[in-house]
């Protein structure tokens, strides 16, 4: 069995200084916290998740924490579509205009329509370009012909710059772009590809976004396509999610991913015109690894053993520990350690794949031909997957009554401890998340 070090309990907690209040003193020297290490606690092997990553678990004592146990039955890996957060923009809010609408307005799967065409202001070169105008654009049933052939599909998390959770965890299905595009027959000085969803009619609602058209037309091993999605989670797309068709584009923000996908634009202009970067966000950022809580007790028992739970979105960087710290409330904040990195941080445990994907799921089962499995060993390709969610556990005890700060945060791959490398809000909040906890006698 591989062991998991720890770092995390060599490090001491800050010096005190001399002038704190002796109460606190005692606190923090008897806030008895206790890891969930991976060392007393075990799960069941599990058929889906890579020898690694079942190496560092051993089997069947999940069952002897009970807490633990109780706490993490509640969680659902996939959020069920119903239940994504849905961005609210424009007035009619386009999420939610009626369905009786939608056909007049190209957005039933009957009236779909995707045109492609080349920048009027630029040289691109189209040999065949998809217009309303000469009756070829692409239609929802063309789209379901290319997906006979080319559907895929993939787990990503969807998540907004500026949102402290993200919007929802998914299985996405669709068609990479790029099979669509090479029937347009691109020739010369194509360096950016532009996207374009239903606006009102409204040249102040319009939503864009761009790629580099590398982006579109090839991934580095392992990476995941940009597609023309039309399922989330098994099902067609509702109105709200950005049906009948969106762009989902893998590896970043939720922002590029245009819904109501209607109009695609290639073009010599290299730079970029998402209208997410015109209100001051970082468009071009990967998504961050960052840990978030699920559930947490407001108020606990001294001397009492209690659990929570969380998430850890696993960005470009991946994610090697979840971590978390109690400290009492009233803690003033120290100006040399912005990011809590000499607190003491403990390890969660980081839970394997589920066995349950999902209620969205019919008996809960991935499906087979997902590009994060190897057809070849029939496992995931990793644990964690990189853009995704992990959920993870800890129980702890604290033995003195009071008002107390949870905190959490991931450690990357690279090692380094949530918000670093890159901790500025606009190209993604990872901020470290605290939580209430008031201890009772
Ligand atoms: N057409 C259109 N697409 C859009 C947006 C929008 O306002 N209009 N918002 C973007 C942003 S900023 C995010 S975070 C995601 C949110 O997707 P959701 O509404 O499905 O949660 O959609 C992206 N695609
Ligand atoms: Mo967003």
């Amino acid at each position: 069995m591989a062991e998991l070090k720890d770092n995390s309990r060599k490090r001491i907690s800050k010096p005190l200084k001399d002038n704190e209040g002796i109460s606190r003193r005692e606190a923090l020297k008897t806030i008895g916290v206790m890891s969930a290490g991976i060392s007393f606690l075990k799960i069941p092997e599990n058929e889906i998740c890579p020898p690694a990553f079942n190496a560092g678990l051993r089997p069947d004592a999940l069952r002897q924490d009970p807490i633990l146990a109780e706490a993490i039955s509640q969680l659902e890996y996939l959020t069920p579509a119903k239940k994504f957060i849905v961005q609210r923009r424009g007035n009619p809010v386009l999420p939610e205009l009626p369905e009786e609408l939608l056909p007049s307005i190209g957005l039933s799967q009957e009236t779909w329509r995707l045109e492609i065409i080349s920048d009027p202001e630029s040289d691109s070169e189209l040999g065949n370009p998809f217009t309303i105008e000469n009756n070829n654009a692409l239609t929802w049933s063309g789209l379901m012909k290319m997906a006979e052939k080319h559907a895929v599909s993939y787990l990503h998390v969807l998540s907004c710059t500026n949102a402290p959770k993200p919007y929802g965890m998914g299985l996405w299905e669709g068609v990479p772009l790029r099979e669509v595009l090479w029937q347009t027959k691109p020739g010369r000085n194509i360096r950016r590809i532009r996207f374009s969803g239903y606006h009102n009619n409204d040249p102040k609602q319009i939503f864009q976004s761009s790629l580099p058209i590398n982006r579109v037309l090839e991934e580095i091993p392992g990476e995941l396509p940009v597609i023309l999605a039309y399922k989330l989670n098994g099902q067609y797309f509702s109105h709200a999610n950005g049906g009948p068709v969106r762009l989902f584009v893998p590896g970043f923000y939720g922002n590029r991913s245009i819904k109501w996908l209607q109009k695609i634009v290639l073009t010599n202009n290299h730079q970029a015109n998402d209208t997410y970067a015109d209100w001051n966000n970082d468009v071009e950022s990967p998504v961050k690894t960052c840990a978030k809580f699920i559930k947490v007790p407001a108020e606990v028992r001294t001397k009492q053993m209690f659990a929570f739970t969380g998430m850890a979105q696993v960005g470009l960087l991946g994610l090697s520990k979840v971590q978390y710290c109690i400290m009492p409330a009233d803690e003033p904040p120290d100006a040399n350690d912005p990011y809590l990195a000499l607190a003491d941080w403990r390890d969660a445990m980081i839970l394997p794949p589920p066995a349950n994907w999902g209620s969205d799921l019919p008996g809960g089962k991935l499906p087979g031909n997902l590009m994060q499995i190897d057809s070849k060993t029939g496992k995931l390709v990793s644990w964690p997957l990189p853009n995704t969610i992990v959920h993870w556990a800890a129980s702890a005890k604290i033995d003195i009554p009071g008002k107390y700060d949870l905190r959490c945060r991931t450690i990357d791959a690279n090692g380094t401890a949530q918000p670093m490398p890159r901790p500025f809000g606009r190209s993604g909040v990872n901020a470290i998340e605290a939580a209430k906890i008031t201890a009772n006698s």
